[in-house]
């Protein structure tokens, strides 16, 4: 029987960036078939493919229903021209189906902190963050989150009063859960902020709960601007940080029973610190999701000839950069509807 769907399906974009999709899956069984098909061709070093089953995934999780058939997707975009995916989804879906936790399980895996650990070379000793990989394969919760939030707020004010803080990634879109908890610092006063965030490490060390660290230097130069390369990592100062967390700190405790007994538990921080200036795009490029960044990014190339990144906003037309304090003037400069950050987990 046809069923009518409340959301006209003409009507969704191909781009994230015009999709409302918050933190509410209701069609997490395809979705996470989807996402393991991404994961196997990007295993195999397979892009394209890759891509278009994470934008499958991403158009999906932006539906206010869930699909009961995968058929009635044939008119959805990144969808319906790729019929292989029904035949390739529907055995997932069905073993997904079979061992209910699966779902539970695949999302375990696609943010799993060994991807985000630093390589390590075959002759070296095991790195020290390894010691801690127990603690931070285990999400943090929101509650871990908050508590992390005062320590880091009570260490950057501390050093410059007038500093800014702000929580950024997964926890600001909403998300029960993180693999980590990602914070943006700056100072008002241009240049100031590579000192900040080195003088916060090393308060973080003497308060013995930094676990260990990895620290990057601002490599970014103004005059290399604009980037072309797609996906790069911004230039910004920034480190990769493993921070012991108290039971005591945290409202309602730790946990697991482990943790408990212990009295603390290991938790992934990441700091990023641009100038001031760049502040807005920074925000908006570390607020994620990754999909939605990607297709922020696709949009203003493909349909404004703009290359926007973590950096600046340029209008390959004007050749000219386009200024912006908030996500908003971003946003506006774009021509977007202002997507907030909690619809934004494409
Ligand atoms: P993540 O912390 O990896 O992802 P997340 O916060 O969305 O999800 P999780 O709960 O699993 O932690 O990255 C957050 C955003 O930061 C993501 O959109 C990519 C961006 N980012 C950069 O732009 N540059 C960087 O160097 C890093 C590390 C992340
Ligand atoms: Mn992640
Ligand atoms: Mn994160
Ligand atoms: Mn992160």
């Amino acid at each position: 029987p046809e069923a009518t769907t409340p959301t006209p399906m003409s009507t969704v974009s191909q781009y994230a960036c015009q999709r409302r999709t918050t933190t509410q899956n209701n069609n997490k069984i395809f979705t996470d078939a989807f996402e393991v098909l991404a994961e196997s061709h990007e295993f195999n070093d397979m892009e394209g493919p890759c891509l278009a089953f994470r934008r499958a995934a991403s158009v999906l999780k932006s539906l206010p229903w869930t699909v009961q058939n995968l058929r009635v997707t044939e008119d959805l975009p990144c969808l319906g021209e790729h019929s292989m995916c029904v035949i390739e989804v529907r055995p997932i879906v069905l073993c997904l189906q079979r061992a209910n936790t699966g779902g539970r399980l695949l999302s375990a895996r696609r943010t799993h902190p060994i991807f985000t650990l630093p390589l390590i070379h075959s002759d070296s000793p095991l790195p020290r963050s390894f010691l801690h990989y127990g603690d931070i394969s285990r999400a943090v919760s929101k509650a871990e989150a908050q508590a992390l939030g005062n320590i880091i707020d009570e260490a950057v004010h501390a050093i410059t009063p007038d500093a800014i803080l702000t929580l950024t990634g997964g926890f600001r879109r909403g998300k029960d859960f993180g693999h980590d908890v990602d914070f943006i610092v700056t100072t008002p006063q241009l240049g100031k902020e590579e000192r900040l965030l080195t003088s916060v490490i090393d308060r973080l060390k003497h308060q013995g709960i930094l676990l260990y660290c990895e620290y990057q230097a601002s490599t970014f130069d103004e005059s290399k601007l604009p980037s072309h390369r797609f996906e790069a990592m911004d230039h910004f100062a920034k480190c990769f940080l493993i921070l012991r967390l108290e039971d005591s700190q945290v409202d309602g405790g730790l946990q697991t029973a482990e943790e408990d007994r212990r009295g603390w538990r290991a938790v992934r921080v990441d700091l990023v610190s641009p100038p001031v200036d760049r502040y807005a795009f920074t925000l908006l490029g570390w607020s994620g999701s990754r999909q939605f960044e990607r297709d922020l990014r696709r949009f203003a190339r493909m349909e404004r000839r703009m290359l926007l990144d973590n950096h600046a906003l340029y209008d390959k037309t004007k050749k000219e950069f386009l200024a912006a304090t908030t996500e908003k003037d971003i946003f506006a400069h774009l021509g977007l509807e202002y997507i907030e950050p909690w619809q934004r987990n494409a």
